[in-house]
This record gives C-alpha cells, sequence and structure tokens, in this order.
C-alpha cells in the first residue's frame, strides 16, 4: 500500500520520532503550525475516522494516552494545547492514514480559522 504515514511507521521514510510503543507512533509534522506540532498515528492503516472499525477503538484510547505524556515531554501540558483529528475534504485531510495533530507553545487561533 502507497501511504507515507505506514513507510513512516515501518521506518522506509525518516520522521523525528518523540515517541513509540506497540500500536502508536508520534513524529514531528514537517510543516510545523506551531512551537509544538506532533503527529500522532496508530501503526496499524487506518484511512480517517470515518474508517475506524469496531475492534480499532482502543487504538484512538492509545493515541490520546501517547498525548498526554507527549504533551508533558514537550513542555506544553500546563500552558495547554490541542488535539485535533482532521477527517474528510471539508476538513482539510490531506493524508489518509488517520493522525491527530498535538499543537501547542503558544496561545492558538481561533478552531475554524
Ligand atoms: P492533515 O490533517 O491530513 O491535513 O495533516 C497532514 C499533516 O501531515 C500535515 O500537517 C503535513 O505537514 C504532515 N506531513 C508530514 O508531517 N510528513 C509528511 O511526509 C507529509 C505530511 I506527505
Amino acid at each position: 500500500m502507497d501511504c507515507i504515514f505506514c513507510k513512516i511507521v515501518e521506518g522506509s521514510i525518516p520522521s523525528k520520532k518523540v515517541f513509540e510503543n506497540e500500536h502508536v507512533v508520534a513524529f514531528h509534522d514537517i510543516y510545523p503550525a506551531a512551537p509544538v506540532h506532533i503527529l500522532i498515528i496508530p501503526k496499524k492503516h487506518i484511512a480517517s475516522m470515518n474508517d475506524v472499525g469496531a475492534d480499532d477503538w482502543h487504538l484512538l484510547g492509545e493515541i490520546h494516552s501517547a498525548a498526554q505524556q507527549i504533551a508533558k515531554e514537550q513542555g506544553v501540558a500546563e500552558s495547554g494545547y490541542r488535539l485535533i483529528n482532521n477527517c474528510g475534504k471539508h476538513s482539510g485531510q490531506e493524508v489518509f492514514h488517520i493522525h491527530y495533530h498535538l499543537l501547542g507553545g503558544e496561545k492558538l487561533g481561533p478552531l475554524n480559522a
């Protein structure tokens, strides 16, 4: 399957990883939209929120658990951060391997800017 995030999971495309466990990988976004901009993804290929299957829901818990740890490690837990999932055309989703953006490190703008 030709998925850039699957290649990042495999390591065939390099990334600046900040977290990895059995289910989840997290790495710096190549075009950061905030001083802290980390992408958190499941290792399993799931195209979008629309494609999360009955056996996959625990992976979203794993992602949130990773986000809590990463926010602490990146120094934004106290100041605050956003965890965003884009799903489909109207959201602007560009990469069809489900991912959550962890954004922080400054006062963030309006949600629908
Ligand atoms: P979106 O939610 O699908 O719009 O976000 C995709 C993000 O993936 C976007 O912020 C890109 O900068 C980021 N990204 C990346 O970090 N590395 C890549 O090789 C590619 C996209 I392609």
